[in-house]
């Protein structure tokens, strides 16, 4: 297998997942900052010109986080990444959906990319600031509906919370927010995984 990824990108969340997992697997790096999503190399792997994406070594490659996060945990079942019982796994679908269909592009594209949102320059910095209060808003949300205990699921840890933790490290690392304390509490416990600290070093972010 072989991640494409950009260092502190969203597919830091797969590159936990994969040291969950603990098989042999390649980094590719993708320079988002260089523009080389947009080259025709990559575009020849990811069409869609965004990391994360997974080439699954028999020639196929996946795309989107959550398929791609729900793939490895699936077919890596030892690894117990998902929850076995259907209402579990859906549940898990519901979190990894939320992170990567809400929170990611609403509240943290909106921060990082604000021209994507508006044509004009001058209306960049409120794009900037609903964005904070999209994340504030989201990471409430989160907080009141915890069923979880130290992860976000009740069955325990799961792919839901590597793909939680990349929008908390964003919030925390990038944008300096204060976490409320579910979701602080949550980050430390991942920060404190072997596996999370092995990718943080590997993408050259501090913990
Ligand atoms: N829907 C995709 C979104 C992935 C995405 O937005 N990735 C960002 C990095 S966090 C990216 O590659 N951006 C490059 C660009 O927009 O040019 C997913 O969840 O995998």
């Amino acid at each position: 297998m072989k991640l494409y990824y950009s260092p502190g990108a969203c597919s830091l969340g797969i590159h936990v997942v994969l040291e969950e997992i603990g098989k042999p697997y390649e980094l590719a790096l993708v320079a988002l900052k260089e523009g080389a999503q947009h080259k025709p190399d990559y575009l020849a792997i990811n069409p869609k010109s965004k990391v994360p994406a997974l080439d699954r070594g028999d020639g196929t490659v996946l795309t989107e986080l959550p398929v791609i996060a729900f793939w490895l945990a699936k077919s890596n079942p030892e690894a117990g990444l998902i929850p076995t019982d259907f209402e579990g796994e859906v549940r898990c679908l519901e979190m990894l959906d939320y992170v990567s269909g809400t929170i990611h592009p609403q509240a943290f594209t909106r921060q990082f990319r604000a021209s994507n949102f508006t044509p004009r320059e001058e209306d960049q910095p409120k794009v900037v600031e609903q964005g904070k209060a999209l994340a504030a808003k989201y990471f409430d949300t989160l907080e009141k509906t915890w069923k979880g205990g130290t992860w976000l699921l009740p069955s325990g840890y799961s792919v839901a919370d590597a793909a939680l933790f990349f929008v908390e490290y964003w919030a925390t690392r990038r944008c300096g927010m204060t976490l409320p304390p579910r979701l602080d509490a949550h980050l430390k416990a991942m920060l404190a995984r072997p596996a999370v600290q092995r990718a943080l070093a590997q993408e050259g972010l501090a913990a």
